[in-house]
Formats: C-alpha cells, sequence, structure tokens
C-alpha cells in the first residue's frame, strides 16, 4: 500500500503532529483569536463582525479540512465506484452555518463569540452567499451534495468557477436594476489548486493520420489552448466525518500558450488582452432561468467545464490500472439537465481518439456512464447548438456527433422502415437553416437513464418530448425521480426552534437523516402544549421577517396578519402576475367596503420576491407592477392592516433561510404541466405553511403525502391545456369579468403610468393568454376566499401545518440519493471506520 512505502518513524511523527481541530469552546476561542491576529493580521482593537466572521470561519474550515482529507483518502483506498455530479450551477448560499451544524460544534462557537464580544447571528450574516446559479436547478444540486456527503457517497460535483455569479437585485423606483456580485472578495472556503490543471482545447481543425497499427485516427491540431484551474470547496456531511468534494474550474490563459512573443516585442498591452479574453470564460453566470439564448462564450463554457472534468475523471480511473470495459463500474456521471451533454461526447473522443478503443466499445462504456435529468419540457428552454457554431469551436466534436447520429438512426431505420418522419423527428440534427444540434436528443441517445423531477413531468417527457425515444428504446430508460431537499438547511438552520421542538418530541435528531420519522408528530396532535409552542415559533419568525422587511423596505407589516408569500425567479409561467392581479382584486374589494365589512376581513401581506432575467421585459413589468401596487395600497388609509404588498429585494438563498419558516401561506401556482417539479413548495411545507397551487410539478405529491385537505389547489389540469389555448386561438375569448374590473383599475391610472403595464394586459386580453391567467383567475380568487375563512379557525390551521410537516419525509434529498444510486448510478455509500462518529447536534 501506499503507506507502507513510508518509514515507520516519518509516520510517527506525522500521526504526532497531525492537525485535529478544535473540540471544545476554549479551543474554539483560541483558533479563531489565532486566526484573526495571525492570517488576518488583526487585533482586538480592530476586530469588526467580518474579522470576527472570518475567524470564526477560518477556525471552522480548519476542521473540514482534516475530516476533507480522511475522507479523500478513504475513497482512494476503497476504490468502489464514484459518483460525479455534472451541474454548470450550484446554488450553495451561506457555508459557515452548515459548516457549524454539520461539525455539530454550533453551541459552543455561540458560546465563545459571546465571550468575544459578538453574536453570533451577526457574525453569521457577515457572510456573502455563493450564488453560481439562478434557482430550482442549482438549488436542487446544492441539496444533492449535502445528501451525499451525509450518505457517505463516494460523490464529486463538478462545476464552474464564475468571478460574478448570480447578479444582485436592486429595486430603484420599482424597477429591478442589475448590479454585479464580486463574491470571491474573501471565500476562505475554497482551495486553489493551481498543481490541478488541464490544457483545454478550442477552434483548430481535424486531420485523419495513420498510427503504428495501419488504423486511421483523427487528429485535433491547431486552435487555442486555455488554463482550467482547480478550485475545491469541502462539504461536509451532516452527523458523519464524510467530507465531499466539490470541484469548480476556473479559466486562465495557458502557460505554455501565454503569448511571450508579443511579451518580448512590447506588446504588453496585446498579451494581457489575451489573458482576459481566457479568463472570461469562467468570468460570468449566464443569469436566465428556463430560457436559452445560443451564445458562443456559453458553448465555450460547456466545454471548457465538461473537458476539463472529464480529463480528471479519466485520470482518476486511470492510476488503478484496471481495464477500459470496467469504467462504468467505476464511474457514474450524472448530467444535471443537458449543460453538460458534451461529456458524452468528450468521453468518446478520449477513447477513440487518444486510448484508441473501438467505437462500438467506446459507445458502449459511455451510454453505461451517463445518466441524464431533464428538468423541463418548455420549447425555448431546449437546448440547441448552431451547427456552424460548434463546426468552429469544436470541429472534432461535431464530426463524432455527426456519427453518433449516423449509427443511431440507422438502428431507427431497421426497427421502424420507411418511416422518415420519424428519423426527422429524433434526429440529434434538426434540418434547419442554420442546422441545429439538439442537445436533449444527444443527451438521451448517449445515457443508459433519463429521468424526470417529479411524475407528472416524468410523464409529460414520456408523452411529449421523447415520445419517439420512448418508442424506440422502450420505457425502461425512461423514469422519475421526485426532487427533494435537505432538511439539514431547510429545517434545521433555517428554523432551529421548530427542529428543536421536533427534536424534543421525537426523542433527539434522527429525523433529520431519516426524515419519514416526522410522522410520529401526528401523535401530538392533541398535546396542547406542544401545539402552543409551534404556534409561538411560527410567530416568532414571522416577527423576525417583519422586521428585516420594515428595515429594507420601511413598511410595517403586523405579524398577526397572514403571510402570504411568492419567492422564486420571475418567470410568466410561474405567475406572478396572477399573484399581484388577485392583490389588486382584494384591495379593490376592500375599498368598496362598508367599515364593518371591513372589520370582519383577516389582514392580509403579500410578500413577493425573485430575480428576472436582465433581458425578461415582461417579468420586469411584472416586478414593476408589484411595487406600484405596493406604493399605492400601503398608504391607503382605508386599508390600513388589511392589505399589505411587499417586495423583497434580492432574493437569494440566505433570504430564503429567512423567508420560508415565515409564512402562513405560500404560492405555487404555474400554469399546469408547466412547473417541472418545484421544490420551494416542499420547502414551505417542512416549515409549516400551507400552500396555494396549481396541479402542477411536485404540488401533485405533496397534496398525495399530506391530505387534499391540508392544501389548497385551484385551476384547470395540465390534460385541459392544450385545448384551452386552442379556444383561445380559435374561439372567442372571453376574460373574466372580475378580471376586467382589475384592468380597468390599471388603465385608469390607479397604479401610475397605465402605458408601463399595457403590454402585460394585452398578452392576456390580446395575445391568447397562453399562461391562462383569465381562464384560473375566478378559481384563484375563490381559493383564497377559503384561505381568508381557514385562517380565522386557528386551532384548525394549525391542526393542518402539523399534518402536514409530519407527512413530508418522502420529500428529503436524501431519498432521491437513494433513488439515483439504486436506478440509476448502481452506486454504493462507504460508511466512515465505526460507522456513526459520535457527532453532536447543536
Ligand atoms: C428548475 N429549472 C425547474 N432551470 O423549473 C423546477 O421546476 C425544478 O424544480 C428545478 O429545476 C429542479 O429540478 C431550472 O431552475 C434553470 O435554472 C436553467 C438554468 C440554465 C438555463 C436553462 C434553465
Amino acid at each position: 500500500s501506499v503507506e507502507s512505502s513510508i518509514p515507520e518513524g516519518q509516520r510517527a511523527a506525522w500521526r504526532k503532529h497531525s492537525a485535529q481541530g478544535f473540540t471544545t469552546k476554549e479551543q474554539f476561542e483560541d483558533e479563531a483569536v489565532r486566526h484573526i491576529e495571525t492570517t488576518l493580521a488583526r487585533s482586538l482593537f480592530n476586530c469588526d463582525e467580518l474579522a470576527a466572521y472570518s475567524g470564526t470561519a477560518l477556525a471552522f474550515r480548519d476542521r473540514l479540512v482534516i475530516e476533507w482529507n480522511r475522507t479523500q483518502q478513504r475513497q482512494s483506498f476503497a476504490d468502489q465506484k464514484r459518483v460525479y455530479y455534472l451541474s454548470l450551477e450550484f446554488l450553495m448560499g451561506r457555508a459557515m452555518d452548515n459548516a457549524m451544524l454539520n461539525v455539530g460544534m454550533k453551541d459552543a462557537a455561540r458560546a465563545g463569540l459571546n465571550e468575544l464580544g459578538f453574536n453570533m447571528e451577526d457574525v453569521i450574516s457577515q457572510e456573502h452567499d455563493a450564488a453560481l446559479g439562478n434557482g430550482g436547478l442549482g438549488r436542487l444540486a446544492a441539496c444533492f451534495l449535502d445528501s451525499m456527503a451525509t450518505m457517505n457517497f463516494p460523490a464529486w460535483g463538478y462545476g464552474l468557477r464564475y468571478r460574478y455569479g448570480i447578479f444582485k437585485q436592486e429595486i430603484v423606483d420599482g424597477f429591478q436594476v442589475e448590479v454585479p456580485d464580486y463574491w470571491l472578495d474573501f471565500n476562505p472556503w475554497e482551495f486553489p489548486r493551481h498543481d490541478v490543471t488541464v490544457d483545454i482545447q478550442f477552434y483548430g481543425y481535424v486531420s485523419r493520420k495513420t498510427d503504428e497499427n495501419g488504423k486511421s485516427v483523427a487528429v485535433w491540431e491547431g486552435g487555442e489552448i486555455v488554463d482550467a484551474v482547480a478550485f475545491d470547496v469541502p462539504i461536509p456531511g451532516y452527523g458523519t466525518p464524510t467530507t465531499n468534494n466539490l470541484r469548480l474550474w476556473s479559466s486562465q490563459a495557458s502557460k505554455g500558450e501565454f503569448d511571450f512573443q508579443k511579451f518580448n516585442s512590447g506588446n504588453y498591452e496585446g498579451s494581457v488582452a489575451d489573458q482576459q479574453r481566457a479568463e472570461t470564460i469562467s468570468a460570468v453566470l449566464y443569469p436566465n432561468e428556463n430560457f436559452e439564448t445560443g451564445k458562443e462564450l456559453r458553448l465555450k463554457q460547456q466545454y471548457f467545464w465538461c473537458a476539463a472534468s472529464l480529463f480528471d475523471i479519466v485520470r482518476r480511473f486511470k492510476k488503478g490500472k484496471k481495464a477500459w470495459s470496467t469504467f462504468p463500474e467505476n464511474v457514474a456521471i450524472q448530467l444535471n439537465d443537458t449543460h453538460p451533454t458534451l461529456a458524452i461526447v468528450e468521453l468518446q473522443r478520449i477513447l477513440v481518439d487518444l486510448e484508441g478503443l473501438g467505437w462500438d466499445e467506446a459507445w458502449n462504456i459511455v451510454i453505461n456512464t451517463f445518466g441524464y435529468t431533464n428538468h423541463t419540457v418548455m420549447p425555448e428552454a431546449l437546448e440547441k447548438w448552431s451547427v456552424p457554431l460548434m463546426q468552429n469551436l469544436l470541429p472534432r466534436h461535431l464530426q463524432i456527433v455527426y456519427e453518433v447520429n449516423a449509427r443511431f438512426l440507422q438502428m431507427v431505420e431497421k426497427k421502424f422502415p420507411k418511416d422518415r418522419d420519424l428519423l426527422t423527428r429524433v434526429s440529434i440534427i434538426e434540418e434547419t437553416q442554420p442546422k441545429m444540434v439538439r442537445m436533449a436528443h444527444l443527451a438521451t441517445i448517449g445515457s443508459h437513464k433519463v429521468n424526470g423531477v417529479a411524475e407528472l413531468h416524468s410523464d409529460l417527457i414520456r408523452t411529449t418530448i421523447f415520445k419517439d425515444f420512448v418508442t424506440i428504446y422502450g420505457p425502461d430508460k425512461f423514469t422519475n425521480v421526485t426532487n427533494g431537499i435537505t432538511p439539514r438547511r431547510w429545517l434545521h438552520q433555517a428554523n432551529p426552534r421548530l427542529s428543536e421542538l421536533i427534536a424534543s418530541k421525537l426523542g433527539g435528531y434522527d429525523f433529520l437523516t431519516d426524515l419519514t420519522k416526522l410522522n410520529k408528530l401526528e401523535t401530538f396532535l392533541d398535546d396542547k402544549a406542544f401545539k402552543k409552542e409551534w404556534q409561538e415559533i411560527k410567530y416568532a419568525n414571522k416577527v423576525r421577517l417583519a422586521q428585516y422587511i420594515q428595515k429594507t423596505t420601511g413598511v410595517s407589516v403586523n405579524p398577526k396578519a397572514l403571510f402570504d408569500i411568492q419567492v422564486k425567479r420571475i418567470h410568466e409561467y410561474k405567475r406572478q402576475q396572477l399573484n399581484i392581479l388577485g392583490v389588486i382584486h382584494r384591495y379593490l374589494t376592500i375599498k368598496a367596503m362598508s367599515p364593518e365589512e371591513r372589520k370582519k376581513l383577516a389582514p392580509r401581506v403579500s410578500i413577493f420576491g425573485g430575480k428576472a432575467a436582465p433581458g425578461y421585459w415582461m417579468a420586469k413589468t411584472i416586478i414593476h407592477l408589484v411595487c406600484a401596487v405596493g406604493e399605492v395600497v400601503n398608504k391607503d388609509k382605508d386599508v390600513g392592516d388589511l392589505l399589505k404588498v411587499v417586495y423583497v429585494e434580492d432574493y437569494n438563498v440566505s433570504k430564503a433561510e429567512i423567508l420560508t419558516p415565515a409564512s402562513d401561506i405560500s404560492e405555487h401556482i404555474s400554469t399546469a404541466g408547466t412547473e417541472a417539479s418545484g421544490t420551494s413548495n416542499m420547502k414551505f411545507v417542512l416549515n409549516g405553511g400551507l400552500v396555494i397551487g396549481t396541479c402542477d410539478g411536485a404540488n401533485i405529491e405533496i397534496t398525495r403525502e399530506i391530505g387534499d385537505s391540508n392544501i389548497f389547489l385551484f385551476g384547470n389540469l395540465a390534460e385541459d391545456v392544450e385545448d384551452l389555448r386552442h379556444a383561445h386561438h380559435y374561439g372567442s375569448f372571453q376574460l373574466d369579468p372580475d378580471l376586467a374590473k382589475v384592468f380597468s383599475a390599471i388603465k385608469s391610472g390607479t397604479f401610475g403610468d397605465a402605458g408601463r403595464f399595457a403590454a402585460l394586459c394585452d398578452s392576456i386580453t390580446d395575445h391568447g393568454d397562453y399562461y391562462l391567467v383569465s381562464d384560473d383567475f375566478a378559481s384563484y380568487i375563490q381559493t383564497h376566499g377559503l384561505i381568508d375563512e381557514a385562517f380565522k379557525d386557528q386551532d384548525a390551521w394549525l391542526e393542518k401545518c402539523i399534518t402536514s410537516v409530519s407527512r413530508m419525509g418522502f420529500f428529503s434529498s436524501d431519498r432521491c440519493i437513494d433513488q439515483y444510486a439504486e436506478e440509476i448510478w448502481n452506486a454504493e455509500p462507504l460508511p466512515p471506520d465505526g460507522g456513526a462518529n459520535g457527532k453532536a447536534n447543536g
């Protein structure tokens, strides 16, 4: 073994001096102060909250690094199948709170910080979110990393180290303004590995040469080289020493290529410009959710990251000196949407061009290695790359794509002779002008399993975008893994008091690693003290949010009011417009009431949050309408506490941790059939809030689990959407009468310049109402009426909340990972020696 090659004396010395990390409050203070004084070169006299954060983070980082090294060593020795999760987005949020809870030393650190004169919550809030993602897809990847570490899977994440994450949103005069998010100023959670770099090639040309065996091989030459440098981020599991790795690639001018010619000849500017061009590849995260722009730089990002990751994975496999045919027994690669599809082509290129395998042998390995997760059926979000673009940037890869396609179509033709239409429909190449590479087809053909992210969504992909592929491959290639969320961050971290209350009833924190244990909570539905404390916790969470809203927007909201929250990316299909039009309807209703009638009404706070893609004009209009309505309603003396409308600026993971525990109702109201799953619906219910929602995505399974009396469903069903759209187009469109009144108010200037909202209103009245806002309006308003009524009976409401939480076990991301491991990866966990490690919860 590697160990026995090192002399015993040396090993003993190493063991003696090996870093241990702190284990007590005292030692934590020692370490934090040491880091503040020496690592940061600060003293007691200039130690502010940021320095206190840095010292604390560095102390905990030491703890993580020790286990991280051990985990990596253990995984190398164990030599079992590894899982690689390829995602262009990892929406991690803050790391320190998570590290403290996973290490089990948060209480000690809190006490230590107090002695040093700091408050834990203030210190935690100094950390900048790692916002390397847009929305659900990126956050899902982060939850999966947490689950894989917690469940001891030997698993790595691979992504890009964007210099700028998702932009920071400012609301200026009721409009969204984007500000760059430069988050790397001080980031103690990443480790640059300047020794781990990979040369990545772009452009150039392909020629064929004959090798020593007389075989013709493709050779890709010329073009340019950019370096990929690895930055590693430790991912600690909860209640286990397992600490996995997230490897993010950063682009840098190639050391070999850096233009010394230019440099030496005095063209300093030119050589720096080259340097910057290389760095541009990993500079920014594309800020679109469910929309593809087809920019060349985006394709460069994708190949850069796929090629670096594949090189790394193959290098690790080759160390084991095993036969290539065993590759799929040692490596599982999961593709988070089609963004990493080039990895399929890259592995085929490595095996055929560089390692000399035959085409079929290589392709077999490829298919058995990859799994592909689809996250959308919406046509505008399906990735396509123009053939000329790919030809220029990745000439050899395009050849491989054509070869894969030719062989695939041959197989189809054999199975279904003379069905030309079928061939056209399933071809990887779309015969448009210019021709396009359909990445979802390539990902499907190059993987052994394709999964959707909720039952309805998986059914829809089988019957719509992948219908022909089901015919060709049979149904077994297509499966469902309903999304989940990590209860560590979304219950224990975001809602510590609720987590503690639950633990006190269930006799410990086991539910955090087996969420189905929550079902025992139902036996406490008659426990008055328990219910009272539950209610107090919800109220305290609402008070906290009210204070945050007061501080950041100046609006006072009554924490006793019903908090109605919709926070997610702004998109027409998610229908924030339905929500705000409903709010206007409520406002008009209140205005028309007598003072006596008003007294009977339950006060409401409508809270919105979320970013619009910078180029998505309609989404920005929706934000503006919400703000404009807030301006009017919040000042209206007739309304008072009965209705407040708030826009929370710059919604992100750390803000979600404040918002999620504070809802009474949250809105998940997408047009049926459009939201693949949704995951915030799960977060809100797990935190004791109820849902108003459509029969869409995971709402359907949430309903099945918690019972239909515990959710407020409304609206048309997915199966009827197509007919309704058709009817809008060909029949006469009938605007809902209540919605018509709302539009009159907008058009009369009640919320300022009506011209600003014209396109939004017209999209519903004149342009087909694609998202069925009018069709669902009456049902939506009526359901909100039911919510008002239900909220008046606080006892019954509370019972719904507790019952729902107790039935949420299914929605843990641990269950997802189990399912992926079992049905797609065929991978096993690698528990640390002795199993449990005796970590405390705190
Ligand atoms: C989301 N997709 C789905 N895409 O919309 C949501 O229903 C689902 O719960 C979630 O994935 C997890 O499965 C999503 O967030 C993106 O953000 C992409 C970013 C890159 C461009 C294409 C959309």
